[in-house]
């Protein structure tokens, strides 16, 4: 046996059931409301349990409209650090407020106010869409609103992790490169009333999954 060419190849295969291991698994979700209906517009979020934290993935650029009075769209994900770009479709102007977390809508006077505030004027004729942009700097649910209409209300989930992922029409979020084991996911909805109990799972291979939940989001 000639342990120093040995050594190069079993480095090599170390390093190789170490990737695999990371990113063995994917999970598919798929949420529902209180009366059995996918609840769409739903953060799913992945905790691994006694695994190392995943990388922060890298922050990106996104773009939210402001269109026939709603934030669209209306949830947004994204991770820490990212940048969104509003951009005002409507002829009419509107402003935005970006709420971070645990903030209450009144602040002490004289208080410095976190999130950030934009006004865009309104679209004029043939003309390019006007916008503005703010950075999310901190993790979890955003709150958006515009001072002159108090109806239109928008959110953007603001991730650590890339374990994230946002239902679609159907109720469903799939969640790709998971590492395999014990999981515990956990749902976040703007019009939840109470949090969710988390849900424990064994992610291996292919995973899907059903949570239901009490959450009943009013008519749009
Ligand atoms: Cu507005």
């Amino acid at each position: 046996m000639n342990a120093q060419r040995l050594r190069p190849m079993a480095l090599a295969g170390a390093a190789l059931a170490l990737a695999t291991a990371a990113s063995a698994a994917s999970l598919q979700v798929t949420v529902l409301a209180r009366d059995g209906q996918p609840l769409a517009d739903a953060v799913v979020s992945v905790e691994m349990p006694g695994m190392a934290l995943p990388a922060t993935p890298a922050p990106v650029t996104v773009t939210i409209d402001q269109q026939a009075m709603r934030f669209v769209p209306a949830l947004t994900v994204v991770p820490v650090g990212s940048r969104i770009r509003f951009s005002n479709l409507d002829s009419w102007e509107h402003h935005v407020r970006a709420i971070p977390p645990d903030t209450g809508n009144s602040a002490a006077p004289g208080e410095a106010r976190r999130g950030f505030e934009l006004r865009l004027p309104g679209r004029a004729a043939h003309q390019a869409a006007p916008h503005a942009e703010g950075v999310v700097d901190s993790p979890g649910p955003w709150r958006l609103g515009c001072h002159l209409h108090g109806s239109m209300r928008g959110h953007v989930w603001v991730s650590t992790t890339p374990w994230v992922g946002k239902t679609d029409r159907a109720g469903v979020a799939q969640i790709p490169d998971l590492p395999e084991g014990n999981a515990v996911l956990r749902v976040w909805h703007p019009e939840q009333v109470v949090e969710t109990t988390p849900q424990a799972l064994t992610l291996s291979g292919s995973a899907t999954t059903r949570l239901a939940t009490a959450i009943q989001p009013r008519r749009r």
